[in-house]
């Protein structure tokens, strides 16, 4: 599961991906600076896995991660092969997610391919693209559809409907995701096409430093534009945060993000949020050897969960040991979780909760 970072060139989207990775990708004042897509891990923040470390005291704390991608810019006529369009499409395609980052800051040095700062239209240049090639994947399914359809075969008639739907939607500049379709006919012909559009997306706002905190007049433009959209709108200092990712020690780091007015890097936002938009959640071993947070999809049950740290978990599973983070924390230790009996013992059918403190039984 990867999210792709996404947007006109020369937005910061490398400058994004750098002050999010340790991949150093390159970033440079000229558009299509990017070509070849980067992808870097990168750990997810998460203030539980801190507290267990104190409460657990381990030799070491493995945090979970997750996959980013950083992508060439697209430019207005990208689906048609602009500025290598179709192979930027094509890495777009690859992802799970994307976070679309829009440019709002001012900086006459920094060039805008479009001539001036507008993230409305920029959104719109890209949201085109996209949509553009997502009814090329609708025309060419519909073709093969038709046919069949119009030999009175009651399942294509059904789905030609549906791809209609879809098809009308795009050419009037509605995303997949936001087409009026039902759950079943979804599942059934929309979700196997792999639409660019039907993405879930995040919304990233490059802001210059005296904007992280509370935004500007342009992302105030972008909240209204998108608002239903149903999509999270991240404000970031890319710029200056990936200034400060470049400062030595945490205490530097610390006072810098104290003097923009930040408790945290936005970055740290940005990667939570990504983790979410990728429908991924968290379970916590912990033991003396290590604590540790695993990766898991909403809806995993304990079988799942436990393949994750190895398929011998998974296929020898019996049962698994559950203890709430709330409880973790309430009361101090496994031990005294457990003389308070609130250790829950587990079997196959649970769903991970995000947060479970887990052990697994297994036999292989
Ligand atoms: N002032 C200012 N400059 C920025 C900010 N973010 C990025 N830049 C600058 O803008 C230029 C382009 O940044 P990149 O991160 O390379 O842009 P990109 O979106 O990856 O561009 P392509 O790879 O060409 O598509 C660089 O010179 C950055 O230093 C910002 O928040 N503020
Ligand atoms: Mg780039």
């Amino acid at each position: 599961m990867k999210a792709g970072i996404v947007g006109l060139p020369n937005v910061g989207k490398s400058t994004l991906f750098n002050c999010l990775s340790n991949a150093k990708a390159q970033s440079a004042n000229f558009p299509f600076c990017t070509i070849e897509p980067n992808i870097g891990v990168v750990n997810v923040p998460d203030t539980r896995l801190e507290k267990l470390e104190e409460l657990v005291d381990p030799e070491k704390v493995i945090p979970a991660t997750v996959e980013i991608v950083d992508i060439a810019g697209l430019v207005k006529g990208a689906s048609k092969g602009e500025g290598l369009g179709n192979q930027f499409l094509g890495n777009i395609r690859e992802t799970d997610a994307i976070l679309h980052v829009l440019r709002c800051f001012d900086n006459d040095n920094i060039v805008h391919v479009d001539g001036n700062v507008n993230p409305i239209r920029d959104k719109e240049t890209i949201d085109m693209e996209l949509q553009l090639k997502d009814l090329e994947t609708v025309d060419k399914k519909l073709d093969k559809v038709k046919r069949a359809a119009k030999t009175g075969n009651k399942e294509a008639q059904k789905e030609e409907t549906v791809l209609l739907a879809l098809k009308f939607g795009l050419e009037a500049g509605i995303s997949v995701r936001a087409v009026e379709i039902t759950k079943e006919d979804r599942l059934e012909y929309v979700t196997p096409l792999q639409f660019i559009t039907d993405k879930p997306v995040m919304y990233v706002c490059n802001v210059d430093e005296n904007a992280a905190v509370s935004g500007n007049d342009y992302v105030n433009l972008v909240k209204e534009a998108v608002k239903n959209e149903n999509a999270e709108v991240v404000v970031l200092a890319v710029g200056t945060e990936a200034d400060i990712t470049e400062l030595e020690t945490y205490e530097e780091r610390q006072m810098f993000l104290e003097d923009l007015g930040l408790e945290e890097p936005g970055s740290a936002k940005l990667i939570r949020g990504a983790y979410k938009l990728l429908n991924l959640e968290t379970y916590f071993t912990a033991g003396e050897k290590e604590v540790r947070a695993w990766t898991i999809p909403v809806g995993a049950t304990a079988p799942q969960a436990a393949g994750v740290i190895h398929t011998d978990f998974e296929k020898g599973f019996i049962r698994a040991e559950v203890i709430s983070y709330e409880d973790y924390v309430t009361f101090g230790s496994e031990a005294k979780v457990k003389e308070a009996g609130k250790m829950r013992v587990e079997g196959k059918e649970y769903i991970v909760k995000d947060g479970d403190v887990m052990h697994f039984r297994f036999n292989v």
